[in-house]
């Protein structure tokens, strides 16, 4: 986003000036709030929020659990990040997931959450996140509320059009902002043009389990595609993907990438390459992706190197990709909920692009091309056009729905949300966002049916929101009442790292099934005891294996002698618990990892590399009862 702000600045640096100047003027523009505003975010202490707000942490990788309307913060989920608080990626039951073709990686910047569905309603069971840097998209369970899986994508690199899935969560989507030499090559730079290929990947979801596994690569033209959304209703079977840099340059210096006015909405008919590839077409090619699942039942994770993909040329598929052409390098490619509109917002562009899924099947069988590009065919821009939204605003983003046939858009550059109708074109209502908003959320504003109530604005800049903290300020979201007419500003938020989009869904939905305990009975952690008389330690050559329990308040064993410098030892800590959040946490002095925090019924693993001799303490990091300051032990080192 930084970077639009720097070239549309370029651009139109003196409307940038006119909107910056009329909205950081500090509490003159807040809007004036009303006290029925605050009631309207009162949550009273012991009440419990309406819905459940999933923020993308952006470049702290992970995952933000808020309630709305009071905009409180529930906890924060490791995804692809090493997270101290829960041992996350630190415990040897956690790291494998973030294994890649590259090594370890554990960092991503998570862009975009999105909750499966089945028959195109929101059913709580996962949410999908992507992670950009080094493709990869994870499954979180929204029973525990934990990562259970992460695949790496192939072929591509900066992968931003996920993670949006199909209306049954057949699918689940990968793009590839930077299209690359397919296969990875050493060859010139400027020889993108034509040789650089663009992956879009359909990553099959076990509707059990939730697994998922690569069905198929479209290996489409060396585009960057941005971002993406599926079909439903009559459009189910179709994902739309926004594409810029359609020149194909390998600079994108403002004069290269944005030559042509306009770029296109790629149109994948993914039913019919699933019928394709069922049938034994496509290509397999070498590639190497990780795949690494967590197993609930061990508490353990695994990864698995992939070998190969199956990948398609969109051209040997006649009627399953077509181009429709959109305006000023469309970022923004949303769906509405009756599955008809196309919504392309052009960053550089004043206006919304709204295409008709409609018109597109009936250009599609009139033929009605204005060309191919690499053999794909291009729409006419004008027949499959539904109609413009003149919104009077600057650098149009993400569009949501209510549901009640209103859309809202958020404009960047003149920082606002733009409220218009559908089918009229005509905008009814707009209100300013402090300041330069991205993506904006409505719970189940990604499905058949949204809760159209709340509308979240996530924005870039803060400057003045909240009391200073330095040069840098947290991101912030603002809430807004989207049951009337007309928008009313509720509430100000400060998030955690950038959260790009959110997904969100009413409490209800997710309450009964939020998991309480695991149950010890159901523990299959290979190093996992039943209870705590069988806490002992076993030595395998300089590895030292430590099966030790807690129960509040103590540890078992907690002396600890035999050790010798050079080891390495092992605590596999099982919480013997079976009582709802009462955790034990685990920590020794001088361990060169986090701490583990292990939950009722949980077996988690840590490492402990002794370097000095001595006696040396360690202790629960979790206050878990009146006596959690004598829950402790000692380890004796000895010289080796
Ligand atoms: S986003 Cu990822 S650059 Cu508009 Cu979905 Cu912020
Ligand atoms: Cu267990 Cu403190």
């Amino acid at each position: 986003m930084k970077r639009f702000t720097l070239q549309i600045g370029i651009a139109l640096s003196g409307m940038v000036l006119l909107f910056s100047g009329c909205n950081q003027g500090g509490n003159a523009a807040n809007g004036a709030l009303s006290s029925s505003a605050a009631e309207k975010v009162y949550v009273a202490p012991g009440e419990q929020d309406e819905f459940y707000a999933f923020l993308s942490g952006g470049y702290s990788g992970n995952l933000t659990v808020y309630g709305l309307p009071s905009g409180r913060m529930f906890k924060e989920i490791p995804v692809f990040s090493q997270f101290p608080t829960s041992g996350y990626g630190y415990s040897e039951e956690t790291k494998p997931l973030l294994i890649t073709s590259h090594g370890f990686i554990p960092w991503d910047d998570l862009h975009h959450p999105d909750i499966s569905q089945t028959n195109g309603e929101l059913d709580g069971r996962w949410i999908f996140v992507n992670g950009n840097n080094t493709p990869r998209i994870a499954r979180v369970s929204l029973s525990t509320f934990e990562t259970e899986e992460i695949i790496e994508i192939p072929n591509s690199a900066g992968n931003h059009s996920s993670s949006f899935i199909t209306e049954n969560t057949e699918y689940v989507v990968a793009g590839t902002r930077f299209s690359v030499p397919v296969p990875q090559r050493d060859m010139p730079i400027n020889e993108y043009k034509g040789n650089f290929k663009g992956a879009l990947t359909f990553i099959n979801v076990d509707p059990e389990h939730g697994h998922m596994d690569i069905k198929f690569q479209v290996i489409m033209p060396g585009f960057n595609y941005d971002l993406s959304h599926p079909g439903r209703g009559k459009s189910h079977g179709w994902f739309f993907f926004s594409t810029y840099n359609t020149e194909e340059a390998s600079t994108l210096q403002e004069v290269n990438a944005s030559q042509n006015d306009k770029d296109f909405i790629a149109a994948i008919n993914w039913k019919k390459i699933e019928e394709y590839v069922n049938n034994g077409g496509g290509t397999e090619m070498p590639a190497n992706y990780a795949h690494n699942v967590y197993d609930e039942s061990t508490h353990m994770a695994r990864s698995t190197m992939k070998k190969k993909v199956l990948t398609v040329d969109p051209t040997k598929v006649p009627g399953a990709v077509f181009l429709l052409p959109t305006p000023k390098s469309p970022h923004g490619c949303d769906v509405d909920p009756s599955g008809q509109y196309i919504i392309g917002a052009g960053k550089l562009s004043a206006d919304i692009t709204v295409h008709s899924f409609d018109n597109m099947l009936a250009a599609i069988e009139a033929e009605k091309y204005d060309g191919y590009a690499y053999g794909i065919p291009i729409l006419n821009f004008e027949e499959v056009l539904a109609g413009v939204v003149k919104s009077g605003g600057l650098g149009p983003l993400h569009t949501e729905f209510d549901g009640k046939g209103n859309a809202y858009t958020t404009f960047f550059i003149s920082s606002e949300v733009v409220k218009w109708q559908l089918e009229t074109w005509q905008v009814v209502d707009r209100k300013p966002t402090f300041y330069s908003v991205g993506h904006l959320m409505i719970p189940g504003g990604n499905s058949r049916k949204p809760f159209g109530k709340y509308v979240v604005a996530m924005n870039k800049i803060t400057k003045d929101r909240y009391l200073p903290t330095g040069p840098e300020m947290e991101h912030s979201a603002q809430i807004y009442d989207i049951s009337g007419e007309k928008m009313e500003l509720l509430y100000d938020f400060p998030t955690h790292g950038e959260p790009h989009y959110a997904a969100g869904c009413p409490a209800d939905l997710l309450r009964q099934n939020s998991k309480k305990i695991y149950r010890l009975d159901e523990n299959n952690h290979p190093y996992s005891i039943k209870s705590p008389v069988d806490a002992r330690v076993e030595r395998e050559g300089k590895d030292v294996h430590i099966y030790m329990s807690t129960i509040r308040s103590h540890f078992t064993p907690d002396n600890i002698e035999g050790i010798k410098v050079g080891d390495r030892v092992y605590f596999h800590v099982t919480n013997h618990e079976q009582d709802f959040d009462v955790p034990h946490g685990f920590a020794a002095i001088g361990a060169n990892t986090s701490e583990i925090l292990v939950m009722p019924g949980q077996t988690k693993t840590i490492v402990w590399e002794p370097k000095q001799v001595g006696v040396w303490p360690f202790y629960c990091t979790d206050f878990c009862s009146a006596l959690h300051q004598e829950m402790q032990g000692y380890v004796r080192v000895s010289p080796t």
